[in-house]
């Protein structure tokens, strides 16, 4: 087989330095809000895995402003997804490139084209968990946190070498056509880039057949109609049933319960009889409470978010008992953690808080939403919500939770 032609007339160092700028404007944004979001989860948690040395300096994670996690995963993966257009677009752009053969000529260009091959397994790599993991539950032999982790630092490391090598090429190549008259440019005017060194624009052009413009527009259009899906994830209303990726998102609660469940009961196989009379929560071993024993107790409320890492979030408003007014019954005034377990097993079933999440006034172990009693799929009994805390450590069918002081 011969070599494969790439012909598009469009392809050159200008289309792809126009991918390439708003990449390099967005990427870095969607790798610190993930990594901030790793940090949120705090070590020595189920989850996210042990990712051994390559674990960041961990500080605790704020509980103040309590937007903050909802902030920053909304961030990754909303910009993620948005950016999904432009990460296409750019490759197609480069193709020529991932085909060139001799594969290399030199030492130095070999170490490029691996370089080259990490970026782009690693981004599609990226994409793929991420989707995924919005789309399914545990689709992956493998933990998801710890995979997409792990595939950051690949990505991050290609990312860094790349935007070294490139980045003179890259604003050379934007210098070379003024972005303004390109969006002026019709169809019947568009001529191919000048021929280069880099191998991007075609040996023998067909005719175009969409012009620059219309190219750009295309990719502009997929990221507004990919931000359109994905914007219901977090405003909710009628958005919401326009959010594709969010299959777990939806609303299937009744009246103050109707809201996003991520896991039903069904899944985490707890039943109407764990939660029901006989149910009891244990707070450090010793102190018991009914239900009907903690409504007893001084409620507070509050209006909080909870923010999924599969990409959705919603607020709605929280009433329960304080964590800290439980540490203090018992026998724990100072709390410095929190250890939480539910009645379910699972990945999700455990939890540890820090001393900023324990002790701030609208920690709750929330009973009630929106003035009614949790629905099963929401927590029933019991359930932790805290600002700022992300979703997945919102314990649901808390069973015990053990302080401990400072
Ligand atoms: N026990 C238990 N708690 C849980 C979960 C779970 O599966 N089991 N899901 C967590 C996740 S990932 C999220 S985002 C929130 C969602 O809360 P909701 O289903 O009430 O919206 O609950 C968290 N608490
Ligand atoms: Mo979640």
């Amino acid at each position: 087989m011969g070599r494969v032609r790439f012909r598009s007339p469009l392809r050159g160092p200008w289309l792809t330095s126009v991918f390439g700028a708003v990449l390099l404007a967005c990427l870095p944004l969607v790798v610190i809000t993930g990594l901030l979001d790793y940090v949120a989860y705090g070590r020595g948690q189920s989850i996210p895995g042990d990712v051994g040395w390559l674990h960041l300096p961990i500080f605790d994670w704020p509980a103040r402003p309590s937007w903050l996690f909802r902030l920053t995963q909304g961030l990754h993966v909303g910009l993620g997804l948005v950016l999904v257009p432009v990460v296409l677009a750019k490759l197609w752009s480069v193709i020529p490139k991932l085909f060139a053969w001799p594969p290399a000529r030199s030492l130095a260009q070999a170490l490029e084209r691996i370089s080259l091959l990490l970026l782009v397994g690693s981004i599609l790599f990226e994409i793929a968990t991420g989707v995924l993991n919005i789309q399914y539950d545990y689709v992956f032999g493998f933990s998801f946190y710890t995979g997409h982790y792990l595939g950051a630092w690949v990505f991050i490391a290609a990312f860094v070498t790349h935007v070294s090598l490139k980045l003179p090429t890259m604003v050379r190549a934007l210098r070379s056509r003024s972005l303004r008259k390109e969006l002026a440019t019709p169809l019947e005017a568009t001529e191919p880039e000048p021929r280069d060194e880099n191998g991007l624009v075609a040996e023998d052009p067909a005719p175009p057949t969409l012009s620059r413009r219309g190219l750009l527009g295309v990719v502009g259009g997929g990221v507004l109609l990919v931000g359109v899906l994905t914007a219901g994830q977090t405003i909710g209303g009628p958005l919401r049933d326009l959010a594709f990726l969010l299959p777990r998102g939806r609303e299937p609660g009744e009246g103050g319960n109707r809201y996003p469940v991520n896991r039903t009961a069904a899944a985490a196989g707890v039943t109407g009889q764990a939660t029901g009379a006989p149910w009891r929560l244990k707070v450090n071993g010793a102190k018991e409470f009914t239900r009907d024993e903690l409504l007893a107790l001084p409620q507070h409320t509050a209006r909080l978010p909870i923010a999924c890492v599969e990409g959705w979030s919603t607020v709605q408003t929280w009433t329960g008992v304080r964590l800290r007014d439980l540490a203090a019954l018992a026998g724990v005034p100072d709390p410095g953690s929190a250890f939480v377990a539910s009645l379910e097993r699972g990945p999700f079933a455990r939890a540890t808080l820090n001393p900023g999440q324990v002790t701030h006034p609208d920690a709750l172990l929330a009973l009630r939403v929106n003035g009614e009693d949790l629905s099963l799929d929401h927590g029933f009994p019991a359930r932790v919500i805290v600002p700022a805390l992300p979703g997945v450590h919102c314990t649901k069918w808390v069973r015990s939770i053990d302080f401990r002081s400072v």
